[in-house]
C-alpha cells in the first residue's frame, strides 16, 4: 500500500483513523471530499462518530461543522448524523438518517448552490476552516495528491484548512490518474475568465498541489464508494424519457438543435438515468456532457459510441458500474474529465457551452415555479444541489418528474409551489409521463393550460377549479386565491392525499 505514498515526509504521517481523529476537535469546521456517494473519506467519519459517542457518554460535547462537495454515503453522512456528531452541514446531503436529523432540528443544514460552496469558504464567510479530510488515490513524490472518484471542493478545502488529513484508498483505481483537471479560480479582485470553451477541454493539472507541512495524518483505507443502485426503468420513466426525446426532436425541427453535438446536463436520480437510456436508441450522436455527475446512463452512452466526452466533478455510479470504472479507468479517462465543482458548475462556462439542463423536481406550480427541495414547504428532502447552477444558466432548462408520487396521493403539479427553488423566470420546459409543457415565451396565464395538460388526469379538474377561483380575484397577471393556494398541501396533511 505505501507505494501509493511516494512522498517520504507524508509516509511518516501514516496512522490509524482513531489516532488521526485526535486532530479534529469539538467545534472544528471540517471540509471533506465527497460528492454523490463518490470520493468521500471512508475511515474518519466513523472515527468522528465514535469520538462523539464517547464524549456523550462522559456528558461532554463533541460536534463539528461539516462541509463537503455534495451528498456522501451511509458510512460518512449516515454514521456522523446517527451519532449526533454534526452541528452544521452544507451544501447538500441525501442521507435518510441525516434528513431525519435535519427535519427534527437536531442539526443545522444550509442548502447552498454547489458552485458557490468552495468560493464561500475561500472568501471566509464561514470563518477559518480547521481541517480538510480528503480521499486520494495516491500521493506523488512532491506531495501533490491524485484525487479519487470525485473532486468536489477538495482544492478550496485543502487550500483553506489549517490542518490536512489524507485518506489513501486502495480500492480506488490508480488509473484514475489523468482523469482530473485541476484549475484554481483566483479570488476577487483577480478573477479571470474560465478558459473552457467546450466540454472536453482540459485547462489544468491532473493533481492537486498541497502544502505538505499542513498534513497531520495519512490514513490508509480499502473500501468501496457506496452508491445505491438505480431503480430499473418502469413504464412511467420510459414514457417521460420518450416525451423528453419528443421535446428534443422538436428543437431539431425548429432549427435550435442538431442531431450532432447536443450538450447535456443531467441531474442525479432514477428518472434522469432512464432518460439517458432513452438517448441510446435515439438519432442523437456525438453527445457531450457538461454536468456535475457521471451516472450509469452516461457510461452506457460512452460505450455505445453515442457520447464523445463527459465533463463532471464526480461519479454517481451503481456498485456494478463503479467496479467497471475501477477496472477500465484507463480507457474511460480518454472521454471523462473530473473538475473542481466550482468549474463543473460554473455559470460562465454553462452559459458559454449552451447546454440543455435536465433535473428532477418535487413539484411545479401552474405558472412554472419549481420546488426541488422541501416537501410541503418544510420537510427537507435533499437540497438544490447543482440544479440552480444549471437551470439559471443553461441554454434550455428542463425539469422531469412523474406526475404523481406516493401511489397518487401527491401531485407533482400544484396550484402554488410550497417552496420555490427555481422561479418561473428560469424554468423553460417541464416534462411528465403525460407530455411536456414548453413555457418559453408564454405569459403566466398562458402557461396554466399547458401545465394542467401534463398533470395526472385525477388532478386536472382540481387544478382547473383552482384556476377558476383564482381568476375571481382582482388582479389577473398571475391569478392566485391565497386562501386556497395551498389547499393541495393542506389536504395532504389532513387526509394523507392531496385530493382531500
Ligand atoms: O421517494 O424513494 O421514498 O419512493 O422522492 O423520487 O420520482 O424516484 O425521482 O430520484 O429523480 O428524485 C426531487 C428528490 C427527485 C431529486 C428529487 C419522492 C418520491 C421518491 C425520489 P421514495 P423519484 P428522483 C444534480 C441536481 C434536487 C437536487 C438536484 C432531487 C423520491 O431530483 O433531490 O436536482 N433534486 N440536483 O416518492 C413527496 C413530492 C415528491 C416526493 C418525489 N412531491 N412529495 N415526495 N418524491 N416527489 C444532483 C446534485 O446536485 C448533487
Amino acid at each position: 500500500m505505501s507505494d501509493r505514498i511516494a512522498n517520504a515526509q507524508l509516509r511518516g504521517k501514516v496512522m490509524s483513523a482513531e489516532e488521526a481523529v485526535q486532530f479534529i476537535n469539538n467545534g472544528d469546521k471540517v471540509g471533506m471530499s465527497g460528492f454523490t456517494g463518490a470520493g468521500y473519506p471512508k475511515a474518519l467519519p466513523t472515527a468522528i462518530a465514535e469520538r462523539a459517542k464517547e464524549a456523550q457518554a462522559k456528558g461532554e460535547e463533541y460536534k463539528i461543522d461539516v462541509f463537503t462537495g455534495a451528498s456522501t454515503a451511509p458510512d460518512c453522512d449516515g454514521v456522523m448524523a446517527e451519532a449526533g456528531a454534526i452541528n452544521y452541514r452544507a451544501p447538500y446531503q441525501s442521507d435518510p438518517s441525516m434528513r431525519n436529523a435535519i427535519n427534527a432540528a437536531e442539526m443545522k443544514y444550509q442548502d447552498i448552490h454547489l458552485s458557490h460552496m468552495g468560493m464561500l469558504i475561500q472568501q471566509g464567510f464561514f470563518g477559518q476552516l480547521d481541517v480538510a479530510v480528503v480521499e486520494a488515490v495516491r500521493i506523488k513524490e512532491d506531495g501533490a495528491i491524485i484525487p479519487s472518484s470525485a473532486v468536489g471542493n477538495n482544492v478550496e478545502y485543502l487550500d483553506s484548512a489549517k490542518r490536512i488529513i489524507i485518506e489513501i484508498n486502495s480500492w480506488q483505481s490508480e488509473d484514475l490518474e489523468g482523469m482530473h483537471d485541476i484549475w484554481r479560480m483566483p479570488l476577487l479582485p483577480n478573477r479571470v475568465p474560465v478558459p473552457i470553451t467546450s466540454p472536453g477541454q482540459r485547462i489544468g493539472s491532473p493533481w492537486i498541489d498541497i502544502d505538505v507541512d499542513k498534513v497531520v495524518a495519512v490514513v490508509e483505507t480499502d473500501a468501496p464508494d457506496r452508491n445505491a443502485p438505480f431503480k430499473p426503468a418502469d413504464e412511467v420513466s420510459e414514457k417521460i424519457a420518450g416525451n423528453f426525446l419528443d421535446f428534443l426532436e422538436g428543437e431539431v425541427a425548429a432549427g435550435r438543435l442538431t442531431y450532432d453535438g447536443y450538450i447535456m446536463q443531467s441531474g442525479v436520480g432514477n428518472v434522469p438515468n432512464a432518460v439517458m437510456a432513452g438517448l441510446l436508441d435515439s438519432k442523437f450522436e456525438n453527445i457531450q456532457a457538461y454536468t456535475e455527475v457521471i451516472q450509469d446512463g452516461m457510461i452506457d452512452l460512452i460505450d455505445a459510441g453515442k457520447m464523445t466526452v463527459a465533463s463532471a466533478t464526480s461519479f454517481a455510479l451503481s456498485p456494478e458500474y463503479a467496479e467497471r470504472m475501477n477496472d477500465e479507468a484507463k480507457r474511460y479517462r480518454e472521454s471523462i474529465i473530473l473538475r473542481p465543482q466550482q468549474i463543473s458548475n460554473h455559470p460562465e462556462v454553462i452559459r458559454r457551452v449552451g447546454l440543455i439542463a435536465t433535473n428532477g423536481m418535487i413539484e411545479a406550480d401552474i405558472y412554472g415555479n419549481i420546488n426541488s427541495t422541501n416537501v410541503s414547504g418544510s420537510r427537507m428532502m435533499n437540497g438544490i444541489g447543482g440544479s440552480g447552477d444549471f437551470t439559471r444558466n443553461g441554454y434550455i432548462s428542463s425539469f422531469i418528474s412523474p406526475s404523481v408520487a406516493k401511489g397518487g396521493a401527491i401531485s407533482a403539479i400544484v396550484p402554488f409551489a410550497s417552496h420555490i427553488d427555481h422561479t418561473e423566470h428560469d424554468v423553460m420546459v417541464i416534462i411528465t409521463e403525460y407530455g411536456y409543457a414548453d413555457l418559453r415565451g408564454l405569459a403566466p396565464r398562458d402557461r396554466v393550460k399547458k401545465m394542467i395538460s401534463i398533470a395526472h388526469p385525477d388532478y386536472r379538474p382540481l387544478l382547473e377549479e383552482y384556476y377558476e377561483r383564482a381568476n375571481k380575484g382582482k388582479f389577473h397577471h398571475t391569478p392566485h386565491d391565497l386562501a386556497t393556494a395551498f389547499s393541495f398541501h393542506q389536504n395532504l396533511a389532513e387526509t394523507g392525499s392531496m385530493k382531500g
